[in-house]
């Protein structure tokens, strides 16, 4: 376990609540926060403080002598632009800050939305690496992708090291065909944050988090550095959930439905 204290935001969403459990069962001192009640009973070691991520000096104060802040606070789904801004950009700002000043390493759960509108490959088609351009399906993708230049600016400029997570589709299991490909299973995301935090050096980094799926969008990244492999697969739901798919245009682009869902384009 590290040595220090661990501060998970949005500690009392899905993967928070799940990342809180089964850190804290690893011996992780954590320091949860969320602006809803943490749902659980309160795991050994840890500790819970309800603040809204806006508020940057609740959010400072929380992260005094932590080694880590793993950011999965803030909006997490597809919604209007005035809804999302407000904790997934200045939010994320005070995040950042508070990484800067304690010299503490930021994992943040950005999402594959941050790059949706590339289509799927077919058959052979090469994989997308992480260098990719980032072409964000929604708002909500757009944060994202701002999220993530964020770290880009806070390694160049500030040091501060920073591992963004491109999580495909984080459910106990898959439900659909895309999942097949997105599928992110609940004990590979313990897993891959362990490794983020424990990890020797991470400078800025990018990871692909999904687990090994053989049907997966996506190819290179830098999980070498953080020494991570993914353990389990959606392959197993398949003859379950292929015949699950949406419409043709969301079927075409990575991000799926979040593509289509005020969808204008004419061709
Ligand atoms: C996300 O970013 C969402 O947080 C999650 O609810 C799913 O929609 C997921 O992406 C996905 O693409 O399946």
């Amino acid at each position: 376990a590290p040595s220090k204290p661990v501060l998970l935001t949005g500690a009392s969403g899905n993967l928070g609540r799940h990342l809180a459990k089964t850190l804290a069962e690893k011996g992780w001192t954590l320091r949860l926060t969320d602006i809803a009640p943490f749902p659980d009973p309160l795991p050994a070691g840890a500790t819970f403080v309800k603040a809204d991520i806006n508020d940057g000096v609740a959010l400072l104060r929380q992260a005094e002598g932590c080694a880590a802040i793993l950011h999965f606070g803030g909006v997490s789904t597809d919604q209007p632009f005035e809804t999302v801004i407000g904790p997934n950009l200045r939010g994320l700002y005070h995040v950042y800050e508070a990484a800067r000043r304690e010299g503490a390493r930021v994992v943040f759960a950005s999402s594959n939305h941050s790059i949706g509108f590339h289509e799927r490959p077919k058959g052979n088609e090469a994989k997308l690496d992480y260098d990719c351009a980032f072409r964000p399906d929604s708002y909500y993708g757009l944060s994202k992708a701002y999220g993530e230049l964020m770290g880009r600016m806070y390694w160049d400029k500030h040091g501060v090291e920073n591992v963004n997570l491109r999580i495909g589709s984080c459910f106990p299991k898959p439900i659909d065909r895309r999942m097949l490909s997105t599928w992110l299973s609940y004990a590979d995301l313990t897993r891959l944050v362990e490794r983020c935090v424990v990890a020797i050096h991470a400078g800025h980094a990018v990871i692909w988090a999904c687990s090994n799926n053989p049907a997966s969008y996506w190819g290179k990244d830098h999980r070498d550095r953080i020494d991570w492999t993914p353990l389990d697969s959606a392959e197993p739901w398949r003859s379950e959930v292929e015949a699950i798919t949406a419409d043709p245009v969301s079927e075409r682009y990575q991000g799926g439905g979040y593509t289509t869902s005020e969808y204008s384009r004419k061709t």
